[in-house]
């Protein structure tokens, strides 16, 4: 089904990208909880991470290939960030589009809350 980031992707709505290629794309996050946090998302559709196959083990890897691309950019790769992925409704999932949150600039807690 698609979502909100599919409109993204097609840009139909705005969105203030910092990364793309022909399969995953990257872009500010309308919420963020610390002062680098960044999305990135598969172009294809995979509502959630219980979803994923192991035909996704390509786009799999390059969404971490650009998160630690991202994290570089954004100057935040040595002082350190962390990857969250909220996988349905215990976890506060809000949009059925797997997404990898990068969240940094900040000390994060842990655990999480
Ligand atoms: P999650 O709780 O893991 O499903 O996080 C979804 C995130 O998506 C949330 O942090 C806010 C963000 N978000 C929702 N709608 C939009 C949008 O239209 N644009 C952008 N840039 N981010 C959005």
């Amino acid at each position: 089904m698609a979502t909100i980031f599919n409109k993204i992707i097609d840009r139909e709505i705005p969105a203030d990208i910092v990364y793309e290629t022909d399969t995953v794309i990257a872009f500010k996050d309308v919420n963020p909880v610390a002062s680098t946090h960044i999305l990135i998302i598969p172009k294809k559709n995979i509502p959630t991470l219980n979803d994923i196959n192991i035909k996704d083990t390509q786009v799999l890897a390059e969404l971490l290939l650009v998160t630690t691309k991202i994290a570089k950019q954004m100057n935040v790769d040595k002082e350190g960030y962390r990857i969250v992925i909220n996988c349905n409704k215990n976890a506060g999932q809000t949009v059925y589009h797997l997404h990898l949150h990068l969240i940094g600039g900040r000390k994060l807690n842990w655990p999480p809350g």
